[in-house]
């Protein structure tokens, strides 16, 4: 029999490094979307199917998103809190958003000590403009033990592989906590 699952994740990073469009091109927005607003932030659902070990799952995301961007040390508590993965990204045109992203990691590490974390290197589209490359996401996610991915929400290539890939690590950590 399918299980049923309902998990908040979120998605930290720098401001205009594809956040909001990294949720669009999962979720598809709709009218009829059900979302929730509250502390300057958007919370949108999207249900996956998921297989581990033989046992199926109807993963239910509750996909938080900051509204605007503030700095990191500015955000509600309530943004990360409860959270049961995350997505890091950074933007490959844009050095600093990836030297940034072990402030990102201690932020969310300090509220959220084992959840899964996936990094994601955004807008690869953009590839000609890198100021980094796959190694150098990699050198830092190796760092800290996470998975890491070049995503582009444009083209939406490795999106739904990204998220998939989290609801998996999130199933896995579900059941190694019982
Ligand atoms: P944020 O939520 O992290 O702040 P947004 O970022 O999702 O608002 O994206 C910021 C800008 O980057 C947007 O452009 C958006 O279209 C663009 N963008 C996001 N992801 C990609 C990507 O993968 N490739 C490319 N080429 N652009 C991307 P605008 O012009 O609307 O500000
Ligand atoms: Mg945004």
């Amino acid at each position: 029999m399918t299980k049923k699952l309902m998990k908040k994740i979120c998605l930290l990073g720098d401001g205009a490094v594809g956040k909001t469009s990294l949720i669009r091109k999962f979720v598809f927005d709709r009218f009829d979307d059900k979302y929730i607003m509250t502390f300057g932030t958007k919370v949108s659902k999207k249900q996956v199917e998921l297989s581990r070990d033989g046992q199926e799952y109807m993963m239910t995301f509750l996909i938080w998103d900051i509204l605007g961007q503030r700095v990191h040390n500015n955000l509600h508590a309530a943004y990360y809190q409860g959270a049961s993965g995350a997505f890091l990204v950074c933007d490959v045109t844009r050095r600093d958003t990836l030297d940034n992203l072990e402030e990102w990691i201690d932020v969310f590490r300090g509220v959220n000590k084992e959840a899964p974390v996936i990094l994601l290197g955004n807008k690869f589209d953009l590839v000609d403009e890198a100021q980094f490359n796959t190694a150098d996401l990699k050198d830092l996610a190796d760092k800290f033990g996470m998975k890491y991915h070049m995503t582009s929400a444009k083209t939406g290539d490795h999106v739904e592989e990204s998220f998939l890939e989290l609801g998996n690590e999130i199933i896995d950590d579900h059941l190694g906590g019982k």
